[in-house]
């Protein structure tokens, strides 16, 4: 008996120790490890403020750093006495399409917005938008259909600037250019494979973007060059991150998107994951923004190359993935990127804005 109770308080003792550090740990834990987590996401949005490792610092130069980018103008200013028509909660302007997604980005289709608003509200900004194209090889041929058609209806009244990326600066054609456009010629290798020009596009932009596009623009549209506009593509294509929704797969469910689906590639998506099928020859954005996209999809294109992996789609698979975990903050619907070979324009496509140019693909493109 005398002997029993320090044995009694020694348990006591413990078995109350135990349930205080359960106690603390239950309490405390959760905390630490979320603050753990923020700290170390935090460290990696902002890769310029933590140490680089050693294999980083072998890698490339981080130019990115360097970069200024032009500040944003966020208002929506608009002028007093403009006449316009009034929207009514109760009636939706299209009854029979998405017109914005599950994380609250509009999607753009003719009848969501108002042309006059969105000119008063966009043209008074002095913007610059830079436009590239690749024209390569027979490409070329593209050329003066694409400037002469973008010159009627591509960001009418704003200043752009065309960078068209060739390997025969002899055959880009003169064509008149409103007041405040410019077109830069920047000569490009020879491409072997019309693949390996969608595979180096990323790299290419990401490096003009460096060297003067930040300088230069405010936004920048990277487009495909074998097409052509026929009617507005204007202002109201405007914001951060923008994506285009893929004329053909639009009404497809997800396991049927030709994604890449090969776990072993950087542009991997699984069958029960992706919002919508975006088209690799229209996207674009504030230059920041298109920077970073370019970065990480030219990243994780070269990790593919050393593993001899190429995406199904090329850069339009990583530019799947890209959407998939950055969501575009403006998604364009299939009006601003059409293809003629779908034949007669469904219901929903009240407008053809932008769309391929019909060609053989055989004779155009090289070594199919
Ligand atoms: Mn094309």
């Amino acid at each position: 008996m005398f002997k029993g109770r320090p044995l009694v308080r020694y348990f006591l003792l413990v078995g109350g120790t135990c349930l205080l550090f359960g106690l603390f740990y239950s309490i405390f834990r959760p905390v630490s490890i979320s603050v753990i987590s923020s700290c170390l996401e935090s460290a990696s949005l902002h890769p310029g403020s933590r140490p680089k490792s050693s294999q980083e610092a072998t890698s490339e130069p981080d130019n990115s750093k360097k970069l200024t980018w032009r500040p944003v103008n966020k208002d929506l200013a608009f002028p007093q006495g403009l006449h316009y028509e009034q929207p009514h909660l109760l009636r939706p302007r299209r009854g029979d399409v998405l017109t914005v997604t599950s994380w609250l980005a509009p999607i753009v289709w003719e009848g969501t917005f108002d042309p006059v608003i969105i000119d008063s509200i966009y043209k008074p900004q002095n913007l610059t938008i830079a436009t590239t194209v690749f024209a390569v090889g027979k490409y070329t041929r593209f050329l003066r259909d694409f400037l002469e058609s973008a010159e009627k209806h591509y960001m009418v009244d704003f200043k752009v600037h065309y960078y068209v990326f060739t390997d025969q600066p002899t055959e880009v054609p003169s064509v008149n250019l409103a007041p405040g456009r410019e077109l830069h010629v920047i000569p490009v290798p020879k491409f072997n494979r019309w693949q390996e020009i969608s595979l180096r596009r990323m790299e290419i932009i990401q490096t003009t973007i460096e060297e003067r596009i930040h300088k230069e623009a405010d936004y920048i549209y990277c487009l495909d060059v074998d097409m052509k506009f026929h009617n507005r593509w204007g202002p109201e294509v405007l914001g951060s991150l923008v994506g285009a929704i893929h004329p053909w797969f639009y009404d497809f469910d997800r396991v049927h998107f030709t994604y890449e689906r090969r776990p072993s590639s950087k542009a991997y998506i699984p069958k029960d994951q992706g919002d919508f099928y975006y088209m690799g020859c229209v996207f674009g954005g504030r230059v920041e923004e298109v920077h970073k996209l370019t970065k990480k999809c030219r990243e994780h294109l070269e990790v593919d190359k050393t593993s001899e992996m190429e995406a199904a789609w090329q850069e339009e698979s990583h530019l799947n993935w890209y959407f998939l975990y950055n969501k575009p903050t403006k998604l364009l619907s299939p009006e601003y990127l059409w293809d003629e070979l779908k034949g007669r324009t469904p219901e929903e496509i009240k407008l053809i804005r932008f769309a391929s140019v019909i060609k053989n693909k055989a004779e155009v493109r090289e070594n199919v």
